[in-house]
């Protein structure tokens, strides 16, 4: 009894540590998906918050070291019938290489949303936000009855205000908020 009653304990402390490590852990991700409709699929992996896309085994792009990406999703944000590449995440400054002259350096370590299409086999940015604050949590995509696609994005919560979630669709040249 005893004996069985330690292996009970045990189980559960492997269990909790398990359960705590797992939590910690990053968020890892694999999506396979005909994005560029070229009739190959391309894989999205991210491991360790870096981001790399496969056509089979090709690798056609990897994220920047400098990136670190929390969350990744697959949707025509933009409704023009081609799947985009979203990416939420963070790193250092707003502006990267293309900093505008006007603009001095900025090296905060802030969170931005990056929205990549593939085109020709080539990776390109469609539209890459300045810093968002307070930052993203998660992100996810919904379609209304008209097929109309919306994000749908919730904050980070800021002690002692509880996370918010707020929609957004593309207009022209950017997102803008549809449900205020
Ligand atoms: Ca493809
Ligand atoms: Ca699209």
């Amino acid at each position: 009894m005893i004996r069985l009653a330690a292996i009970f304990l045990l189980c559960f402390a492997v269990g909790f540590i398990g359960g705590q490590i797992s939590a910690a852990e990053p968020e890892n991700v694999l999506i396979s998906r005909d994005t560029d409709l070229n009739g190959i699929l391309e894989s999205y992996h991210l491991v360790n918050k870096q981001l790399t896309v496969w056509e089979g085994r090709q690798m056609i792009w990897q994220t920047p070291a400098e990136w670190e990406i929390e969350r990744i999703l697959l949707a025509d944000a933009d409704n023009d019938g081609v799947d985009e590449l979203l990416m939420v995440l963070w790193k250092h400054g707003s502006f990267g290489d293309v900093r505008p002259f006007w603009q001095s350096a900025d090296r905060a370590y802030s969170c931005h949303l990056f929205m990549y299409r593939l085109q020709a086999g080539r990776m390109r940015a469609v539209w890459c936000s300045s810093a968002i604050d307070p930052p993203i949590a998660d992100i996810s995509a919904i379609t209304d009855n008209a097929q109309q696609v919306s994000l749908e994005i919730k904050e980070r919560s800021t002690f002692p205000y509880p996370a918010t979630r707020s929609t957004w669709q593309w207009q022209d040249w950017g997102f803008a908020r549809v449900d205020a």
